[in-house]
């Protein structure tokens, strides 16, 4: 099979490493490569963060107003729309996600531009009601520089979203590194950014590996903030890395997020959301509702009801409109998921579904979904992030136990709370601990609302109406409106 060839964007050129050095991108459904990439390393990344100051400095960009670089984004928004399909497809063959839900999320992409967009020349600062009558001061938001932003796998355009279109609409420049195991939409969506009319070098990809192609990027002098999404292990290496340039950073690194089901609950609407939080996407989503915790009255029937239900999701090729669940996005990502199953199973959580690979005509990298009943919270399934099609389950009694074993967790990224008893829902939302809270519904998301975690899910929030400001530097200017000559220079004043 002839694989299909890409280059990196560059101050708007489409290149080759200069290596001269390729990779191969797989298909997670047939397990083989149908992508051939350049790997860039430090040279590489040496010209994009160049192009990218340059075009910082640029008037082109820099002297560009703030309704103009709204516009870009508006027309970069609509191109999104125009090519949704082409874009669908691209993600679903590059990272094995169902085309299904490709094509919802990049239906709704434009809307991050758009909403973006809106906020571009909305970014006011404020005139200081200043204590010293002889002095004027104001403050004002500025752009901060190269920004990169590191990707990950499995859901790259949007992720790659909700850190171009605030960066651009603040007036830095970005140089993108998308995972090695999905690049390719983040190329397409570099060829509508220059569509649009961002001028060359404003938005640049470099394709590569993380320690090679991302390490180099990160600790480049020239970065000046570093919008990082992936696992907690590279997070560390980034925040290194940004000791040494000072990037800005802000990280978002997934969870063990609690789906709470109340007795009170909408048990089809719960089993519905329980099953939309870990096995959409094959559990493969930063907010997977991966601790089901289910209180005494409903828990047996609950769990029945939730197997019966998982047992009838259609495994299949996520090009497929009639598939529910397609493969994990990388070898790698199955093997953790195995290696977390088994250890599980040696802790004694009880197996109650799945917990292999499914026998399938395909020979990509499926599992089954899969589902641990668990006596003790403590069980590593309870507190590890699997990142794949693993739920496991443990019963409460009374709401103060929920909330204890909900905020029982490294992470805060999200949780899920069932019930219909409205104190309780406010109660609930108030204190647990996550940085987003869903009641009665799961993974909801929106452009205007912000998304990021507490504690070890990272730090930093990504979408809504202050992302912006993420993305700029706030300036403080003085003036001195005595006309008497300047007072003693040995005290401050
Ligand atoms: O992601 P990595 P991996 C979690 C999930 C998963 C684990 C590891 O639990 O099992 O992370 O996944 C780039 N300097 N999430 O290994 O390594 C890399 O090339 C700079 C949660 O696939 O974090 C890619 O572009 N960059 C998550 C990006 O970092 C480096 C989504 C993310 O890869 C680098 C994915 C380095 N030294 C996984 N090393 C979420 N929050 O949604 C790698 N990279």
């Amino acid at each position: 099979m002839t694989l299909a060839r890409f280059h990196m964007c560059i101050d708007g050129q489409w290149l080759d490493a200069l290596s001269g050095k390729t990779f191969e991108s797989l298909n997670p459904a047939l397990a083989e490569p149908w992508a051939e990439l350049p790997d860039a390393d430090e040279q590489d990344v040496e010209r994009a963060v160049q192009a990218a100051q340059r075009a910082f400095e640029n008037p082109a960009w820099r002297k560009l107003n703030a309704t103009a670089r709204g516009k870009l984004l508006r027309r970069l928004g609509d191109l999104i729309a125009e090519h949704k399909e082409h874009l669908a497809q691209l993600e679903s063959r590059d990272n094995g996600k169902l085309i299904r839900e490709t094509r919802g999320q990049v239906g709704y992409l434009p809307e991050f531009f758009h909403y973006t967009a809106g906020l571009a020349d909305k970014l006011e600062g404020g005139t200081l009601p200043i204590d010293k009558p002889e002095m004027f001061a104001y403050t004002a938001h500025e752009p901060i520089g190269v920004v990169a932003g590191i990707i990950p796998w499995n859901s790259p355009l949007y992720l790659t979203a909700i850190k171009l279109a605030p960066a651009l609409a603040a007036g830095n420049t970005i140089v993108l590194k998308p995972s090695e195991h999905a690049s390719a939409t983040i190329l397409e969506l570099a060829r509508l950014a220059l569509e649009a009319g961002f001028p060359p070098g404003v938005v640049n990809v470099v394709t590569g590996f993380g320690p090679s192609t991302g390490a180099a990027l990160t600790r480049h002098p020239l970065v000046r903030k570093i919008a990082f999404t992936g696992g907690a292990a590279t997070a560390r290496h980034v925040v290194r890395s940004s000791a040494e340039n000072f990037a800005k950073l802000s990280l978002e690194l997934g969870g063990k997020s609690p789906n709470i089901i109340f007795a009170d609950a909408d048990l089809d609407s719960a089993i519905n959301g329980a099953v939309a939080g870990i096995y959409a996407a094959s559990g493969q989503s930063c907010v997977a509702g991966s601790r089901l915790l289910v209180q005494d009255a409903i828990y047996d029937e609950f769990v029945e009801r939730l197997i019966e239900r998982a047992k009838r999701i259609r495994i299949g090729n996520p090009q497929d409109d009639a598939s529910e669940m397609g493969p994990m996005a990388t070898a790698q990502q199955l093997a953790v998921v195995e290696g977390l199953v088994a250890d599980a199973l040696a802790e004694g959580a009880r197996l109650r579904l799945g917990g292999k690979r499914p026998q399938l005509d395909a020979k990509g990298w499926y599992y089954e979904p899969t589902l641990f009943e668990c006596d003790r919270h403590s069980m590593k399934i309870m507190q590890e992030e699997v990142f794949g099609p693993v739920a496991s389950v443990i019963r409460f009694k009374d709401e103060a136990e929920a909330l204890e074993l909900a905020n029982d967790s490294q992470f805060g990224l999200a949780a899920g709370i069932w019930t219909r008893d409205l104190g309780r829902a406010h109660r609930m939302a108030r204190d647990v601990r996550s940085g987003i809270i869903w009641v009665n519904t799961y993974r909801a998301v929106s452009a205007m609302a912000p998304i990021g975690g507490f504690h070890n899910s990272g730090y930093g929030r990504e979408s809504g109406i202050d992302s912006v400001l993420a993305y700029t530097e706030l300036k403080t200017v003085w003036i001195n409106l005595s006309q008497a000559p300047m007072p003693d220079p040995f005290v401050m004043r």
